[in-house]
């Protein structure tokens, strides 16, 4: 179905995970600002930043679908998410636009809603309430892949990822966490299903304790088969009681929605 895949961010935590999965599926083109560790057989490596345009438009050529994982993925200081996820998302859909790609599935992120309180229900129409910059530049990059969609055809999804880790590691987890395997069944899907059109996903296992709604985009066939809840035990034995004012347990984006959010060291 695809000729070749460009993967972002091909390196880093998530891009590890998918790399061997993919490229049983499709050819491979893995890029990423560090080097990529033993390349499989058939597999293309690019060495490039995201931030460097006419690296990126050399990268996309050929591929068909792009799947843009690379991004700082925590706070930053505003000029560092401007260059890396702000510059570099564009310079990822403007490269797949003149490279005539078919797909671009977005790593957004569930800190481009951050600031919805936890007692809300919210659905794939939910508008953003970044709860950082590098929220903000996620909440670009679903705008940036709207217009993308409108103007010129590409179809798009943004996946608003929650917690994906091989296990939740605190409570919010228990609501926000999707598996590795929960997470590469979302991403087949969307490369896979017949019709994606603009679709704003939730990356979500199927918790019991979930917030996000994602029935607006059930045509996608994505039926997670992992539950937080088998954590749960666990989990609440190993942490301490939570402050409900403390906007960390008040709002979905957890520490990120305090003043002070973990933040990138570059
Ligand atoms: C994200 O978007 C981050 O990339 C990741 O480091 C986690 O913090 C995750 O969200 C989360 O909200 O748990």
């Amino acid at each position: 179905m695809y000729k070749r895949i460009l993967l972002t961010g091909a390196a880093g935590m998530l891009g590890t995970y998918l790399r061997p999965h993919l490229h049983k599926r499709w050819p491979l083109r893995s890029m990423d600002v560090k080097p990529v560790e033993k390349p499989m057989k058939g597999e293309e490596v690019v060495v490039a930043d995201v931030a460097d345009r006419p690296a990126v438009f050399k990268a996309v050529k050929g591929c068909d679908a792009v799947l843009h994982f690379g991004a700082i993925s925590i706070e930053g200081e505003f000029d560092q998410i401007l260059q890396s996820n702000i510059l570099g998302t564009y310079n990822v859909f403007e490269g797949a636009r003149r490279a005539r790609a078919k797909r671009v599935i977005f790593a957004s992120s569930n800190h481009a809603i951050g600031y919805y309180p936890r007692e809300r229900k919210i659905d794939s129409d939910a508008q953003p309430r970044p709860d950082t910059y590098y929220g903000v530049s996620k909440a670009f990059g679903e705008a940036l892949g709207s217009m993308y969609w409108s103007k010129y055809g590409i179809e798009h999804a943004s996946l608003r990822i929650g917690t994906a880790r091989p296990e939740p590691v605190d409570r919010r987890g228990l609501s926000t966490w999707q598996s590795f395997p929960d997470l590469l069944q979302l991403i087949c899907r969307c490369l896979e299903a017949q019709r994606l059109g603009f679709a704003v996903v939730y990356g979500q296992s199927n918790n019991d304790r979930a917030w996000w709604d994602n029935s607006k985009v059930a045509y996608l066939g994505y039926k997670p088969k992992d539950n937080a809840e088998k954590f749960a035990e666990k989990i609440w034995a190993g942490t301490k009681d939570d402050d409900p004012n403390d906007p960390a347990v008040k709002f979905m984006g957890g520490i990120f929605c305090t003043k002070n959010p973990p933040k990138w060291q570059g």
